[in-house]
């Protein structure tokens, strides 16, 4: 049920980093491939060399029962941190919720995604994987330019045969953008729907025509919006790839936690250049301090690898922060495979330890599933995807999908 969160429940989410602010460390020198300038026309930075890879901007049509925002929307952030005080107090359960009622969105988008497909075709290539990125990067998080051959999970995963199909959430990258103060979970959800429902049809897919199996694979914010998708539209994929995820939410979020480490602050404000199309709905953590300590665990990450994340952060929405769990969770009605893995120290979805809470109420929620694992990943916070070993993760995601699909 789309229950909406209270102030006081003020939960938290997700992924990403880096910011261009300035006081922040220098971003490093990209090592590792080049970009592949051969793919002159392309927007992104990097593309593996192994991988025949191509963008599309693509319409989806959705139809949103989106929770209103009913709090007054902050001038400054001076406003935006009473805001926070008063989310946050011990005495907010007296204050009344920051929804109220539901307006049914009815837009059309147009969403920036990519493509890669195995130059060397085996047989697998009709697999897709199809990939919601999180809070932080935009969908550079699954591609990134920086030592892909550490940190890039679509040439991990083009290498191991795999088709993988990713975008740009609304209001990130290249997609369009709405209200800080409205985009959040539920219309999300329906994004997803529509593109799981395009890529199926074999629309958008290079010459790969329909796939044989579809697997949605999401990390943080954009897992939850792939669970609750599976949960609401459990035909809509063959197989859930979780990373970044965890559903204790009563003993693993600690919301007012998250929204102190987040220490956020209006987009537009610290970098005008970057974010300045974005309204005050848009926040992003103050530092790449910030990022580290909700993000990454010492010593199993690089300070430039940090750095090169909070260079390259997108802005989240006020609304996304607050409704990340406020879809379906109840996955009953999933038959396909389902795979949930974070980092064992995850700050973010297990307060910082997930041996115990990861398990339940996760594997509940998938009792129909026709597998479910839950991994946790040694060595690693939430933001798996750029620590030391992130390969190590890639690894059990398609032996996962090798085995399951
Ligand atoms: C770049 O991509 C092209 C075409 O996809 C490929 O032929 C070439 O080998 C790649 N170059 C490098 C340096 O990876
Ligand atoms: C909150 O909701 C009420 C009733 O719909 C509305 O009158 C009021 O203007 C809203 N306040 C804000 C700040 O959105
Ligand atoms: C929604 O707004 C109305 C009108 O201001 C108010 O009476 C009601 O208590 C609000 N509901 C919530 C859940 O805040
Ligand atoms: C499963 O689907 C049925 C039929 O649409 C529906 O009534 C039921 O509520 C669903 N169960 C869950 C757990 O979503
Ligand atoms: C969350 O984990 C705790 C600790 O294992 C467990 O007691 C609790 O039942 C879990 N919550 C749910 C909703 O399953
Ligand atoms: C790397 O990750 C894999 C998969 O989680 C794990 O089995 C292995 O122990 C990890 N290695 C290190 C050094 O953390
Ligand atoms: C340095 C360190 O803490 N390494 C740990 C990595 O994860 C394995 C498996 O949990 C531990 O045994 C190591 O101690």
């Amino acid at each position: 049920m789309h229950s909406p969160q209270s102030l006081s429940v003020a939960a938290a989410i997700l992924c990403g980093l880096n910011n261009s602010h300035s006081g922040c460390l220098a971003q490093p020198a990209l090592s590792g491939n080049p970009p592949n300038t051969t793919t002159a026309g392309l927007t992104q930075p990097y593309y593996p060399a192994i991988a025949d890879c191509v963008e599309y901007t693509v319409p989806v049509s959705i139809v949103s029962e989106s929770l209103a925002f009913n709090y007054t929307h902050w001038e400054d952030d001076y406003e935006l941190e009473d805001f926070i005080s008063i989310a946050t107090t011990r005495a907010s359960a007296d204050f009344p919720s920051v929804f109220n009622g539901t307006t049914t969105v009815m837009a059309t988008y147009q969403i920036a995604a990519s493509f890669c497909t195995p130059k060397k075709p085996n047989g697998k290539e009709k697999n897709i994987i199809l990939a919601t990125h999180g809070i932080g990067q935009a969908r550079t998080h699954w591609n990134s330019p920086y030592k892909p051959e550490e940190y890039n999970f679509v040439q991990w995963a083009v290498a191991e045969g795999y088709s993988v199909w990713f975008y740009d959430r609304l209001g990130n990258g290249q997609s369009d953008k709405v209200s800080g103060f409205q985009s959040q979970v539920n219309d999300q959800v329906e994004v997803l729907r529509g593109l799981a429902g395009i890529v199926r049809d074999g629309q958008y897919t290079n010459g790969i025509g329909k796939p044989d199996k579809l697997a949605v694979m999401g990390f943080s914010f954009g897992s939850y919006v792939t669970h609750h998708a599976v949960a609401t539209y459990p035909e809509i994929a063959d197989a859930a790839i979780l990373t970044g995820i965890g559903l204790n939410t009563t003993v693993g979020v600690n919301g007012n936690g998250l929204l102190r480490s987040f220490v956020p602050r209006i987009a537009s404000v610290q970098n005008a250049e970057r974010f300045g199309d974005l309204d005050n709905g848009y926040l992003t953590w103050a530092d790449g301090f910030s990022q580290i300590n909700t993000y990454f665990k010492a010593p199993f990450y690089d300070i430039p690898t940090a750095t090169f994340a909070e260079a390259n952060k997108n802005a989240f929405s006020i609304t996304e922060f607050l409704t990340f769990a406020a879809g379906d969770l109840d996955a009953g009605n999933f038959t396909g495979a389902a795979l949930a893995i974070t980092g064992e120290n995850d700050y973010i979805v297990c307060d910082g330890y997930c041996p115990g809470i990861f398990e339940e109420p996760a594997r509940t929620y998938y009792r129909n599933a026709k597998t479910f694992v839950p991994y946790i990943h040694p060595n690693s916070s939430h933001n798996l995807n750029f620590h030391h070993n992130a390969t190590g993760a890639y690894k059990v995601i398609t032996d996962f999908l090798d085995a399951n699909l």
